[in-house]
């Protein structure tokens, strides 16, 4: 069975003010909720400070962070490992954001030797895939999917998949207002299972697949409503306690 996770994916936004009004407020607004696992991932400066109000609270709140480095430690200047992620108390990490595929220049099969990594290190990979506005257009929103996973699959095995999470990101959608319908989510989705499903049902039956791209509280319920959608990615709407709360009611 199938649990929901909502993760926050703060992005570059925070301060130590904001991460611990937000924190606190998220925690105060989650209190008795069940059924979903919420999830935030500050940028790493703040994990630290994150941690430590996360554990005085005695917060159900998962830890997790925006990126990871494909070794622990050596020469590579700017680069956090898993090890220290661990070290902070972040479990859960994305990897393969658009954003970075884009400005980092970062390809399937490096966002998979990340995925591998993760996993040898006891994280929870938080795989991001989705199309562009041209390949949606193009028709070629399934095999995008398909290739970007196929470059963990082809190198680790389905199996890998198992406890992983894979979020499905339109790019299009990503902080433009543009979601997409609750309708061509489903439909994406459930093609996006399939296509695991070709490899292993019983992988495809078990792995989150959550939705990300302009998910706010208007929209969530429809989104969660999904058979295939198990929770959200959610950027700009996260950095609102309220907002990300709500959001993640819908899901539980
Ligand atoms: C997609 C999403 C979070 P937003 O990037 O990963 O951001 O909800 O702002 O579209």
């Amino acid at each position: 069975m199938r649990h929901p996770v909502v993760m926050g994916n703060w992005k570059l936004n925070g301060s130590k003010e904001m991460v611990s009004g937000l924190i606190k407020g998220l925690d105060a607004a989650l209190n008795g909720v069940e059924g979903v696992d919420v999830a935030i991932a500050p940028p790493v400066m703040y994990l630290d400070l994150a941690e430590q109000l996360l554990s005085k609270a005695n917060s159900k709140i998962i830890l997790g962070s925006q990126n990871v480095d494909l070794h622990n430690n050596g020469a590579f200047t700017g680069d956090i490992s898993p090890a220290m992620l661990k070290e902070f108390g972040a479990s859960h990490i994305i990897i393969g954001h658009s954003e970075r595929r884009e400005y980092h220049n970062e390809s399937d099969e490096f966002v998979a030797k990340k995925f591998a990594f993760l996993k040898e290190n006891g994280l929870t990979p938080v795989l991001c895939i989705g199309e562009s506005e041209a390949q949606n257009e193009a028709g070629e929103t399934v095999a995008v999917c398909a290739r970007q996973i196929d470059a963990v699959i082809n190198t680790q095995g389905v199996e890998a998949l198992n406890g992983a999470i894979i979020a499905y990101e339109p790019i299009w959608a990503i902080g433009t207002g543009k979601a997409a319908t609750a309708d061509d989510a489903q439909r994406i989705h459930a093609a996006i299972r399939a296509h695991i499903a070709e490899k292993s049902e019983e992988v495809a039956k078990n792995v989150v697949i959550q939705y990300g791209g302009s998910v706010k509280p208007e929209n969530a319920a429809a989104y969660f409503a999904q058979p295939d959608i198990d929770g959200a990615l959610v950027g700009g709407a996260a950095l609102d306690a309220e907002s990300f709360a709500a959001i993640a009611k819908a899901a539980a």
